[in-house]
Formats: structure tokens, sequence, C-alpha cells
């Protein structure tokens, strides 16, 4: 059984959003420190990783956060996820069919980014652990992000499905945390704010706080 709790503070991560001068392993171990509830790879985009730098990295970054109990997401790609013995993958609506994979997913974590009713009604969700709603806000770290739907969406979906663990997503920052937690979501998961932040302990610590 998936605990919703652990949607909490999801931070979502791949070389490409790390800033100039600055290492992976070292913002992720800032994050594992400051207390982030799951961890997601997200290596995609012109100047991300391939192969065995990307298969290399990932154990790494897998190692970390089992150190710290935190369980390793990988986003899209299955075959990875599969052969490095991740604890989940996390897919978009344009990905392989959760359908396709599920049996050889079957006690790991599996989540789905939703955008809207729409989607939500036309994905299958028997294997799903968690969904991603978004964007809620405009974002800087997806180029092809649809428009933002706001923290509203959380709110309209659970009262479809109100089990159904849900993580906000998009444009996200220790300042507009509010309203999504007042729609009901779980937990936000973020690129950027912690990617980018001056303070990852402070932006964590505040983050948690809206979900106790
Ligand atoms: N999916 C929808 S928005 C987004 C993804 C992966 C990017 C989120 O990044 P940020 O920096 O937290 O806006
Ligand atoms: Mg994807």
């Amino acid at each position: 059984m998936f605990n919703p709790s652990r949607l909490n503070v999801y931070f979502i991560c791949g070389t490409q959003d790390i800033p100039e001068g600055k290492d992976i392993r070292e913002i992720v171990k800032h994050a594992l420190n400051a207390g982030i509830t799951l961890f997601q790879f997200r290596e995609k985009g012109p100047t991300s990783l391939d192969g065995a730098d990307k298969e290399n990295l990932a154990i790494e970054l897998l190692n970390l956060c089992h150190e710290y109990h935190v369980p390793f997401i990988v986003n899209d790609d299955v075959d990875l996820a599969e052969k490095i013995n991740a604890d989940g993958i996390h897919v978009g609506q344009d990905d392989e069919n959760v359908k396709s994979f599920a049996k050889r997913f079957e006690n790991k974590i599996i989540g789905l980014s939703i955008g809207n009713e729409e989607e939500y009604n036309q994905s299958d969700l028997d294997h799903v652990d968690y969904i991603g709603v978004g964007p809620m806000f405009a974002t800087i770290s997806k180029n092809d992000a649809s428009a933002p739907v706001g923290p509203a969406m959380i709110a309209t979906l659970k009262k479809i499905n109100s089990s159904l663990p849900m993580v906000a997503i998009g444009g996200i920052t220790e300042d507009n945390i509010e309203p999504i937690a007042q729609n009901g979501a779980d937990g936000v998961s973020v690129i950027s704010a912690i990617a980018r932040s001056h303070n990852i302990d402070k932006t964590v610590t505040k983050m948690q706080s809206y979900f106790k």
C-alpha cells in the first residue's frame, strides 16, 4: 500500500536542472538531509545524459536516496527503472502505457501525470499509486508544459476520487503552496524551487510544514 505522505515534499531532478558550477549529487544530498520524502530522477532535454552515463548516475543517486530511506523513482525510462531495481516509475500521458509495464512493477510505485478531468477520465488507473496534477502554475523547467490549471484542479479530481493520492506539480515555490494544500493535495513535487534554492534546508522545511 502506497503511503500518500510519501508525496509531501517530492523532489524531481536531472542534470539539466542544476545551476552552473553545482553538482547534482551535492544538491540531492542536501535535499535528502533537509527531509524530502520522495525523489524522482528525470534526465530530460538536449543537455541530459544518456546510456551508461545516465545509468551510472542513476545508480549513484539511488544508493544515496536509500541511505536516507527515501524511495527513488525514475521518470519515463521503464527499462532503466527495471534494470537498476528502482523503487518506481513515473510516466506522462504521452509515455509508455501503464498497462504495458504494470506486471514488471508489481511491488513498485507507479506514478502518472494528469492535467485535467479529460485526462483523468481516459487514464487507466488500475495500477497507478499516485497522480501528479499540473502544471499548477507557469514553469521554467518543462519546455512543452501545457497551460497552468491552478490548484483548484486538485479539488476537482479529489472530488471524483478522494482515495487516490495526488501531488501537485509545476511552478511551485515555498510561497505559493497554501492554496495547493487547501485544495487537498497530498504534497508538492518541485524541480527548480529546490534545485535553485539558496537554502535547501529552509525551503524543504517550509514545504513540509503545509502537510503536517
Ligand atoms: N511536469 C509538469 S510541470 C513540470 C513537470 C515535470 C516541471 C516542474 O518544475 P518546476 O521547476 O518545479 O516548475
Ligand atoms: Mg514523461
